[in-house]
């Protein structure tokens, strides 16, 4: 738990339910102390344990209940505390306090999940990530329940329990865990072309991205925004992260699965803790309700994204993520979020993929969190006042006051009473809506190739190979002939000569015809178009004994406060001591260390150098240059480039002056990665 606490008035509400056990005395739930909690109650010591042994009962009863239903989706996830700051008032478009009151410091909870895997599942598996934010406002709780990819599978909500069987294991043996590489999802996605936007991007790095804290967020649906004059605009909702957006490359997320499964966990955990908090911007894209049909897609279809270049993305304030939870299940498993949690200003429109996940939210909340009062859980409640006529229903909390829980009536004067637009009471917007009752699809929804298009254009070339050999990793993984045909010949309508390289990696016919007419691009979509900086990345500082004391300090001194975290590992966990007798504390070995849990190494070594420890350095640094991370040495490290041949290679740095040494690592790390290393 991080001490450095923000005393806002969610944190304040939560201290209420606070309950700190260190240095009490053990009790039963009755509150009765106990004089011994190890031995069962028995009919002699060698003797069968008694009925009446309630304290025995009711720790096993407990324990027996302790699990609920995991989310059917988004089930792992990991969350933080923070707030959100306006930056400017967006009275003109909204009148949502929120986006409106810049003195305002509102309270968040944010969720980052994966989509498909079990709660149990590893962190970085090939998916979309969910990011979830609670705005805890003045005028009730306002959800921004969003993904890090800006488009979905679907088109329309009735088909998500689909599109969920197909991408979730499959059901007759449970395989794969949290993974999309099976027949059931790629039949689902060959049959259901709509998927095509979407799957480009899971098949591109995004879905494996370097860090919760690297990565973007997108509302998906059009919403609306609705201003005091009740007049009403399009928009779209964006997180920008201000470490940029950056992925993992795919052995590295293959391998964190093992290594650590809970990389992205510990990353956010840490991250706050140092008190390196992550940051968001909040941007928005706007349209005007007399624009709605001047664009070349549909602005209500949820498979297509509103490029910025032709609509810009406007920063309009900044949330911070600066404490850690207390309680992992009772703040982040009992938090339950859902896109109809709106506040006066804020409102839906008729994409059909938004009015289904309207109803659903509330409808899975109920048999996770086991009835109707899960908004008193402390999580979940707003900061602000709710009364109501709703009563009773199972683990009720609040004790309403009074005799009278129906409206209309006289006995309370007519209260709780409904309050005006004026006095702050929510009034949907007044659009007009007609039509025939059908069963369809509008025509305007037909397109499923353009906009895929408009990513593979908008990829530099290492982005492109990675899509390349995710689909052939993927498609390859697909026992079904005619499924791994059905794929190459749907994506041939994207891009020709991806789908021929595809089809040649799995084995079956490349398709002849195909191709888009569409050339445009949106650079904003390439991920080497980001925020570049070596803030907060992770240095494996290799070093033994004997290591060059003050040259080497100086080196992470500026490090350190550049905000880089370098990590010393050396041959055994424990204090190193290098020449003028500085001491440095080596955190891990070469066992527990792994290259994949590091952003760049920096070779030092020492004079001490066993032949293990050679070997493992070796496999090491090897393993860090073919994911074309940033390699530095200085002092006996150089020799160890040498051995290696990695000198005069893209982002290997030699140092003999410590400081340019220092500054050059950095530029030189802020690139995340040296793609011209990238073996095609
Ligand atoms: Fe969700 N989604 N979803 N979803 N979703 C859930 O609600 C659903 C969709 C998203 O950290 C569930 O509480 C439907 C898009 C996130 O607790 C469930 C449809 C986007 C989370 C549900 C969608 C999301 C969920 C499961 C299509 C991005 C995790 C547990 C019509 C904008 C929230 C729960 C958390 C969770 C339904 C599509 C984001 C079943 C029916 C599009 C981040 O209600």
């Amino acid at each position: 738990m991080s001490d450095k606490r923000d005393h806002n008035e969610k944190d304040e509400q939560l201290e209420i339910f606070r309950v700190k056990d260190k240095g009490k005395y053990l009790t039963t739930n009755q509150g009765l102390k106990m004089s011994e909690d190890e031995f069962s109650l028995k009919a002699g010591e060698r003797g069968p344990t008694l009925m009446e042994d309630f304290h025995f009962r009711e720790k096993m009863t407990h324990f027996d209940h302790e699990r609920i239903p995991e989310r059917v989706v988004h089930a792992r996830g990991f969350a933080a505390h923070g707030e959100f700051q306006l930056y400017e008032s967006m009275e003109r478009y909204t009148k949502a306090k929120l986006f409106t009151n810049t003195s305002k410091k509102t309270p968040v909870f944010v969720r980052f999940s994966t989509v498909n895997g079990s709660k149990g599942s590893g962190d970085t598996a090939r998916d979309a990530r969910g990011f979830a934010t609670k705005f805890y406002t003045e005028e009730g709780n306002y959800d921004l329940v969003a993904n890090n990819i800006p488009v979905f599978f679907i088109q329309d909500g009735i088909k998500f329990p689909d599109v969920v069987h197909a991408f979730k294991p499959e059901p007759h043996n449970d395989i794969p865990q949290a993974a999309t590489a099976h027949d059931n999802f790629w039949d689902f996605v060959a049959n259901n072309q709509e998927s095509a936007h979407m799957i480009m991007w899971i098949m591109s790095d995004r879905a494996i991205p370097r860090s919760f804290r690297m990565m973007e967020g997108f509302g998906v649906h059009t919403f609306r925004f609705v201003n005091e004059r009740r007049e009403a605009f399009f928009v779209k909702f964006h997180w920008k992260p201000t470490l940029g957006t950056h992925s993992l490359l795919w052995e590295e997320s293959q391998k964190l699965m093992g290594i650590d499964p809970d990389f992205h966990r510990n990353d956010l955990w840490n991250a706050i803790e140092r008190g390196d908090y992550p940051e968001f911007e909040l941007g928005v894209q706007i349209i005007n309700e007399s624009d709605e049909f001047k664009f070349d897609f549909d602005i209500l279809d949820a498979t297509k994204l509103w490029p910025e270049e032709d609509v810009p993305v406007k920063l309009i304030g900044k949330m911070t993520l600066n404490r850690n939870v207390d309680n992992f299940f009772a703040e982040t498993e009992q938090v339950a979020f859902h896109p109809g949690h709106v506040v006066p200003g804020i409102d839906f429109t008729n994409d059909p993929l938004l009015q289904a996940r309207l109803f659903s939210y509330t409808d899975t909340q109920l048999i996770r969190l086991g009835g109707p009062n899960f908004h008193e859980l402390p999580i979940n409640r707003p900061v602000c006042p709710f009364h109501n006529n709703q009563r009773d229903g199972f683990g009720r909390q609040t004790i309403n006051v009074g005799k009278v829980n129906y409206h209309r009536n006289s006995l309370a004067g007519n209260t709780p009473a409904p309050a005006s637009p004026a006095e702050g009471g929510y009034m949907s917007y007044q659009e007009k809506v007609e039509g025939r009752k059908v069963r369809a699809r509008s025509e305007s929804f037909k397109d499923h190739f353009s906009q895929a298009t408009l990513f593979w254009n908008s990829m530099s070339a290492p982005e492109k190979q990675h899509i390349m050999d995710a689909f052939s990793f993927e498609v390859g993984k697909v026992k079904s002939k005619s499924v791994r045909q059905q794929v190459v010949d749907m994506f041939a309508n994207v891009n020709l000569g991806l789908a021929q390289a595809v089809a040649r990696n799995v084995g079956v016919t490349p398709p002849h015809h195909g191709g888009s007419p569409v050339t445009k691009s949106s650079p904003a979509l390439s991920q080497l178009n980001t925020e570049m900086t070596p803030k907060t990345r992770r240095v494996a500082v290799i070093l033994t004994e004997g290591f060059n004391g003050p040259e080497v300090k100086r080196v992470l001194d500026s490090w350190k406060a550049n905000g880089l975290v370098p990590v010393i590992i050396s041959e055994n966990i424990g204090v190193v001591t290098g020449t003028n007798g500085i001491k440095l504390e080596a955190t891990e070995n070469l066992l527990t260390a792994d290259s994949v849990l590091f952003d760049a190494v920096y070779m030092v070594r020492g004079s001490d150098n066993s032949m293990k420890f050679n070997k493992e350095t070796a496999y090491f640094l090897d393993e860090a240059f073919n994911h074309q991370k940033t390699i530095g040495a200085t002092h006996e490290g150089k020799k160890w480039l040498e051995i290696n041949q990695f000198v005069h290679k893209p982002g290997v740095l030699i140092g003999d002056n410590m400081d340019w040494f220092a500054m050059d690592f950095m530029k030189s790390l802020a690139k995340h990665r040296h793609w011209e290393r990238q073996v095609v």
